[in-house]
């Protein structure tokens, strides 16, 4: 497989942009290589600059479930494009998606567009303490949440489970209101609050997490949280910038039965145009500008491309049985991965729920962020490599979760199933 045009690419990218892409994970540094620098995307299929053809299991991390350039989002954005890009002024459009998204989540009243994750969940934790007039938030180790300061925090160590700053440029008094726990951990969750009683505004979390790998919420994990934050007077935020459809097509809280305060979306909404959203109850949603003081804004925030785009996309997933048609081809690559792992006696610990699956090569489960580093890394990263020779292209990072598509048909669960068996032989050991 000849790489050269991307490398090519990638050193002049070098020359401009900080590690030559606009956002880290796409560099390939966790599991090493040439970064392939895309051409154009077709259904489930990537097709590289030097023509190599992938089936694409990244799928934008997340936002492409219905496959790249779906007509109906194609024509749907082309029809809005015609009319112009953006407005700066409301739109039809922000109300139409606003709908489907009230429509699915009986835990959102209102909602408020923005144009990523990370400013869903940096505005959802403004609300929060000013909702609740305190200033810590709970997170969980291994949970990402985008790289707002508060959320660039890692654990304290040991008990003092204080937050310290995970990036340079985060102040030391930011990241203490940061309070960090394990994931799965409900007692040390609880403990946080009896050590700060009445300080804690909201845990937030990523209901089942995508970015340590995928790992579910233990049973009870979620309805206890829920209990505490109630008892506590906390918010309980879920961020389902991922799990959005990609869990459930009601996302965790659909698949779960437990409803939060306030949540966050993101990828699929938009279609695979930048976008985000934070919703919730009334009563604290309506204390946003200018509806009440909480402030924040965007130029772009409900741009009318994004809008389409990702009324076009809820509305084909609202067909029914188009949305399990990429948790049958997730669960295809699950089953392919644990038989072929079997056959070979090899240690791989795969983990999905619905359209999202991680293969950890480990051979216990995974539950939480120190279950998932002690997972082989090198042996993800020859298994990625192996798989990218044989043309599918799957996370390049051991930390993050692979995505089907309702397009990922039975070409594309065949290709996927012949690359592992070859790629995991000999491997998992
Ligand atoms: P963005 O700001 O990247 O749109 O969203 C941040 C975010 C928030 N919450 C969750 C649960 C997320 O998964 C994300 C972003 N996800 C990563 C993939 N793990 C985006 C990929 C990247 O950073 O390039």
């Amino acid at each position: 497989m000849s790489t050269e045009r991307s490398a090519a690419l990638f050193r002049e990218a070098l020359a401009l942009l900080p590690g030559g892409v606009d956002s880290p994970v796409r560099a390939f540094k966790s599991v090493g290589g040439t970064p392939r620098f895309i051409e154009r995307g077709e259904g489930a299929w990537l097709v590289d600059a030097d023509g190599n053809r992938y089936v694409d299991y990244v799928l934008a991390w997340g936002p492409l479930i219905l496959g790249h350039a779906p007509p109906a989002v194609v024509e749907a954005v082309e029809r809005v494009l015609r009319r112009g890009t953006a407005f700066g002024a409301p739109t039809a459009l922000e109300t139409e998606l606003a709908s489907r998204i009230v429509a699915t989540f009986p835990s959102i009243q209102m909602v408020r567009f923005v144009n990523s994750g990370t400013e869903a969940a940096m505005s959802a934790l403004r609300l929060a303490r000013a909702f609740t007039g305190r200033a810590k938030v709970i997170k969980f180790e291994g949970c990402y949440h985008g790289h707002a300061d508060a959320f660039l925090v890692q654990a304290g160590s040991g008990v003092a489970t204080l937050g310290f700053p995970d990036s340079p440029g985060v102040p030391p008094a930011t990241a203490a209101d940061t309070l960090v726990a394990p994931f799965n951990d409900l007692v040390a969750a609880r403990r946080l609050f009896e050590q700060h009683p009445n300080q804690i505004a909201a845990i937030i979390l990523e209901p089942v997490v995508g970015n340590m790998g995928v790992v579910p919420p233990a049973d009870g994990f979620l309805a206890g949280l829920r209990d505490l934050t109630t008892t506590a007077g906390a918010l309980l935020v879920f961020d389902e910038v991922m799990t959005g459809w990609r869990v459930h097509p009601g996302g965790a809280q659909g698949l779960y039965g437990v409803a939060p305060d306030l949540t966050c979306l993101g990828k699929v909404i938009g279609g695979g145009l930048p976008v985000g959203a934070y919703g919730g109850r009334r009563d604290i949603m309506e204390m946003v500008a200018p509806a009440g003081p909480v402030y924040q804004a965007g130029t772009l925030s409900g741009n009318p491309l994004a809008m389409a785009a990702g009324i076009a996309t809820l509305d084909a997933l609202a067909t029914p049985g188009v949305w399990e048609r990429a948790e049958q081809a997730a669960s295809a690559a699950e089953t392919t991965l644990r038989e072929t792992a079997q056959r070979d006696g090899a240690a791989l610990m795969v983990q999905r729920v619905g359209t999202m699956f991680t293969p950890f090569f480990t051979d216990r489960p995974v539950s939480d962020f120190a279950a998932a580093k002690t997972a082989d890394r090198e042996r993800y990263a020859v298994f990625f490599h192996r798989m990218l020779e044989a043309g599918v292209y799957l996370p390049p990072s051991p930390f993050e979760a692979a995505f089907a598509s309702t397009v990922h048909g039975e070409t594309e669960i065949a290709a996927f199933a012949e690359a592992a068996r070859r790629a995991l032989s000999g491997l998992g050991h």
